[in-house]
């Protein structure tokens, strides 16, 4: 799979965006599985931003538990383990931040507390993500070697949140019809 993100200005301001795609033009059954997880855990969180107003470091943690959830539905984590020992085991599959502000830096700005409500007008970035080692023992094999993150940027608004970038394919079915049309 590839993993392309992309940073880019238009009349100053920055965008931010993330896609995995099959190099082969089809998602595999395993890639989709983990595809449409990681697709599933980015759609909680703008669900989050666009009805609670939360904070950046709330948000991260409601990445951990749902990711915790849906790696237990791949069997890649055991079914015994909840709450913290959870979104710990969790966060070492997406070892980074599910969120940060943007502006006229694509970071803009690491000053700005993850620890602050978000309020209208704030454009932020939500990026879960899967990654899973080739030597990973605890994972089924078919996930080994995969990773997947999805990124888009969501503008707070007054009445909930815009996804600035829906734009951009990221249904797998939309992807494949992207990627796949020269191997077709
Ligand atoms: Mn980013």
């Amino acid at each position: 799979m590839v993993l392309m993100d992309a940073g880019a200005e238009f009349h100053g301001y920055s965008g931010d965006v993330t896609r995995t795609w099959p190099v082969s033009g089809e998602f595999s059954p395993a890639q989709r599985d983990l595809y449409e997880a990681v697709m599933e855990v980015q759609e909680v969180v703008v669900r989050a931003v666009a009805t609670q107003r939360p904070t950046l470091d709330q948000l991260f943690g409601l990445m951990c538990t749902s990711l915790g959830r849906v790696l237990q539905e791949l069997c890649i984590l055991p079914l015994s383990y909840s709450g913290g020992q959870l979104s710990r085991a969790a966060y070492q599959y997406c070892p980074h931040h599910v969120s940060h502000y943007l502006g006229m830096d694509v970071h803009d700005t690491a000053h700005v507390p993850r620890s602050q409500p978000l309020a209208p007008g704030t454009v932020i970035t939500v990026e879960p993500g899967i990654y899973i080692r080739g030597d990973n023992r605890g994972a089924p094999t078919r996930y080994l070697g995969l990773g997947v993150r999805l990124e888009d940027d969501v503008l707070i608004t007054e009445e909930g949140a815009e996804v600035l970038t829906q734009g951009c394919p990221k249904h797998p079915d939309e992807v494949e019809a992207v990627v796949g049309a020269d191997f077709k």
